[in-house]
């Protein structure tokens, strides 16, 4: 089937507004030379890679900006609400391809280039990636700033710019070492920086009465200062704003001090407010717990809010209107002090009474959880929260205690219960419970897939959520298509063109025509030839990172995402060990060749997970280097996983490995993009992947292992792995081999303790799962044996998973919690 000529019209008149002149590449390529010569000053002759990249970007940058302005004064015209998404994370990666593509400049572009002799393929290389975040709650955060734009809600990201993102991992004999990541050495030639918005951030110092009304001194006192990236949507319909703060002193030197010769001390205030916006805390669902933290964490809300409130005042006068023209999103718990923050500038900056501040509050503040795992739910010291932020905390007691009238008021709580909502976590030392605030703070609280949600109603606020049954709601995570379709996998997505029509992008359920196509053959033979040749691009990679040749027919099964034990990349190691032996007891058998890729990076301080990097390298050593198996066998461990790292891998996957421990993973959306991308996926009932598999029908994935509700009847029941490990030989082998040292030789006892884990608690259900997982890769590999059946499941994966693009997701938060129209 063709694209039908009239929707081929309807989005040409779409495209963006640029003029036929600024998109010409005789004009690129002139505009090109032109910030070449007189922004970075070099002449063509002598202008390095880098320097064409940057003149590039400011090239694509100044045709947004047209857009951008534009945006900008449409909302301000129309008194539109806006949209205020607050996170300190937000997993960018490289913007080139993305700002170019959704601008529809991308061939105008190579043609340019072409003419110039410079390669854009080459120079998109070269641009770092932007990694202010761990993984998917900041991928999210960016998937959402795009969608915005492209849904065409106002709206702004609001986010620390870290000196230094997510670390650099590197493997030194198989070990992850960490190393700063410094993404702004040659400048970042997407940002604005503006002098001109700069807001004073107090911490510590004392509260004084007079009345009713309230004067905080902090002792310490910085600068926010602002730094605006513009980020396009899908056509450039709508350019929105990421506006990232960074902290300055606001005396960079004391002279006096410096005069009378304390150089040190006359640099102080300089080095602690660089400290603030220094560096991404890398822990991954286990928050820092560390004072820098938690001034990072208010130190970005309270320049958001004074920004917010600022802007709407300036536009509409009162500031009781706030909740009909913001909406404030929170993303996890971790801008959770804002409820405090806009709390006290509600009272003490603008002068309103307690009870109509916290009307607006939490008409305003909406907050999503993205966690579960105990460990994750900030909670502060008080005396720590009282120290650094003082009349915080006499807000959060008045809060606090109105939320507990309410709750005794109630009659139906006994006084667990009560002590289960409030804010002040009163077990032992007493903590601000930050996931409390959040949720009494806002008016809809909400989960990111539907089990997620349904167990945050069970565990972390069941009382709560019985106080106030309303305000918990689902919103499941979706991913944006023109990145993780279009861009990483351009064949796919012409084919899918060629057979949806050119609506897809703006309409992933589009993407369901490629059903009807999924048993023909010519169809399942175009989608083989794209995946075969992602995967030879990707056997490049690998070859090049870590020097292992992989044959591009085997299958390509890949597991990346932060390692993490509740992840189960053991499973997965595990697993391959008892496929090794098998191999080799059996090596007349038909053994479908396949290569485990696995990839991510451990926090520094988790000692299990850089473990588990090791023995994924241990294992990997062993089994490549066996000539008894390696046909059949491989496994890698792909150092320095980033966004661009997976969009690398995604494409190329035939087999998506989602295999945590059911009850776990909030969500996961990377499930999302190797679906889309035709992999088949292999899963557990857990987050998404419970949805996913009610979009792709039950017959097109392969789903094993124990519910939700199962691991937590046999973490009650309390359950023995020893028994399970002795009626399973293949497991019981595979975790002897790595408990006494086959996979490492120079230190025998390395594993020990891993594996000891899971023989005596197995909180994980490693053990527990394991025939399963083993039955169900068996499973795949027949299905992998039947090459047709395998493509056109491959397809259907592919054509039904328009439910979890995250325009989808943005069109139900705006609808059900932010009261905009998109
Ligand atoms: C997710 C985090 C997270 N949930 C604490 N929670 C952090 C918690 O630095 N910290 O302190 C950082 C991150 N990240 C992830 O969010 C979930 O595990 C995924 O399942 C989910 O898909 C993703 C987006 O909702």
């Amino acid at each position: 089937t063709q694209a039908q000529p009239s929707r081929v019209v309807a989005v040409a008149s779409d495209l963006p507004q640029a003029t036929p002149k600024s998109s010409d590449p005789a004009r690129l390529a002139h505009d090109i030379v032109d910030r070449l010569t007189y922004r970075i000053g070099k002449d063509a002759t002598v202008a390095t890679p880098d320097d064409w990249l940057t003149a590039v970007i400011l090239v694509v940058r100044d045709r947004v900006v047209t857009r951008w302005m534009e945006s900008t004064r449409d909302t301000y015209r129309k008194e539109s609400k806006r949209v205020y998404y607050l996170s300190m994370e937000f997993l960018i990666g490289r913007l080139m391809r993305d700002a170019m593509s959704n601008m529809g400049l991308v061939e105008e572009m190579q043609e340019a280039l072409s003419e110039l002799g410079v390669e854009l393929d080459l120079i998109r290389e070269l641009e770092p990636d932007a990694a202010l975040g761990n993984g998917g709650l900041g991928r999210l955060a960016a998937c959402f700033m795009e969608s915005m734009a492209s849904v065409d809600i106002p709206a702004y990201g609001y986010g620390i710019r870290y000196q230094n993102g997510m670390f650099r991992q590197e493997l030194s004999d198989g070990w992850q070492v960490e190393l700063p990541e410094t993404w702004l050495e040659h400048g970042n030639p997407w940002e604005f920086e503006r002098r001109e918005s700069a807001y004073e951030i107090g911490f510590g110092g004392e509260t004084k009465f007079d009345g009713n009304s309230c004067t905080w001194r902090p002792a310490e006192r910085f600068h926010a200062e602002a730094f605006d990236t513009p980020i396009v949507g899908w056509q450039a319909k709508r350019v929105n704003t990421l506006r990232l703060w960074r902290a300055e002193p606001i005396d960079p030197l004391k002279l006096d001090a410096f005069n009378a010769g304390d150089h040190m001390g006359a640099l102080r205030d300089s080095n602690k407010a660089e400290a603030l916006s220094r560096v991404l805390y890398p822990a991954d669902e286990t928050p820092a717990g560390q004072e820098l933290r938690l001034r990072q964490e208010y130190f970005f809300s309270s320049a958001s809010l004074q920004d917010i409130l600022r802007r709407h005042v300036q536009q509409f006068g009162r500031i009781t209107s706030l909740p009909e023209k913001a909406a404030i999103q929170l993303n996890d718990t971790h801008p959770a002090v804002s409820v405090a923050e806009l709390m006290r500038l509600l009272i003490d900056e603008h002068g309103l009474d307690f009870d109509l501040a916290w009307d607006i509050t939490k008409r305003t503040v909406a907050y999503t959880n993205h966690t579960l795992l105990p460990e994750a739910l900030e909670s502060w010291p008080v005396p720590l929260f009282e120290r650094l932020l003082p009349r915080h905390m006499q807000l959060i007691y008045q809060i606090n205690a109105r939320v507990l009238k309410e709750a005794r008021a109630a009659g139906t709580f006994d006084d667990e219960q009560i002590a289960a909502m409030s804010l002040i976590d009163e077990n032992g030392e007493r903590r601000v419970r930050m996931g409390n605030l959040a949720f009494v703070g806002a008016h809809s609280i909400n989960g990111v897939s539907g089990l997620h949600t349904e167990l945050m109603k069970k565990t972390v606020f069941h009382d709560l959520h019985q106080l106030y049954p309303l305000r918990i709601n689902n919103k499941t995570n979706g991913v944006t298509p023109r990145r993780w379709l279009a861009q990483v996998n351009p064949e796919l997505y012409e084919m899918a063109r060629d057979v949806a029509g050119d609506g897809i992008l703006s309409d992933l359920e589009q993407m369901k025509a490629l059903d009807a196509v999924a048993d023909d053959v010519n169809a399942q033979h175009r989608f083989a030839a794209i995946k075969r040749a992602n995967k030879a691009r990707l056997s490049d990679l690998i070859k090049s990172r870590v020097g292992l040749s992989v044959d591009p027919d085997m299958m390509f099964d890949i597991q990346i995402k932060r390692i993490h034990e509740y992840k189960r990349q053991l499973l997965n190691i595990v697993e391959t060990v008892a496929l090794y032996d098998q191999i080799r007891s059996h090596p007349e058998r038909d053994w479908v060749p396949r290569v485990k890729l696995i990839a991510g990076k451990a926090a520094a301080s988790y000692h299990n997970a850089k473990l588990i990097i090791k023995l994924a390298n241990d294992v990997a050593r062993v089994i490549n280097n066996d000539p008894a198996t390696r046909d059949v066998l491989r496994i890698a461990f792909l150092p320095n996983y980033n966004v661009s790292l997976a969009e690398a891998m995604v494409p190329a996957a035939d087999l998506s490995e989602q295999i945590s421990t059911a009850g776990m993973e909030a969500s996961g959306t990377g499930n999302m993009k190797f679906a889309i991308n035709g992999a088949l996926t292999i899963g557990t009932l857990d987050g998404a992947n419970v949805e996913m598999r009610e979009h792709a029908g039950h017959e097109n994935i392969v789903i094993f292992g124990l519910t939700a509700a199962e691991v937590a009847a046999k973490r009650a029941e309390g359950y023995d792995p020893e028994e399970v490990i002795a009626a399973s030989p293949e497991l019981a082998q595979a975790l002897t081999a790595i408990e006494s040292g086959v996979f490492s030789p120079d230190d025998r006892n390395r594993y020990r303790d891993l594996i000891a884990g899971v023989r005596l608690s197995d909180w994980f259900m490693v053990a527990a799962d394991f025939d399963a997982y083993a039955a169900a890769q068996r499973d795949v590999d027949a299905l992998w044996r039947d090459r047709a059946t395998w493509r056109a499941m491959a397809i259907r994966n592919s054509a039904r998973m328009g439910y979890f693009s995250s325009d989808r997701t943005i069109r139900q938060y705006a609808r059900e919690i932010w009261n905009v129209l998109p």
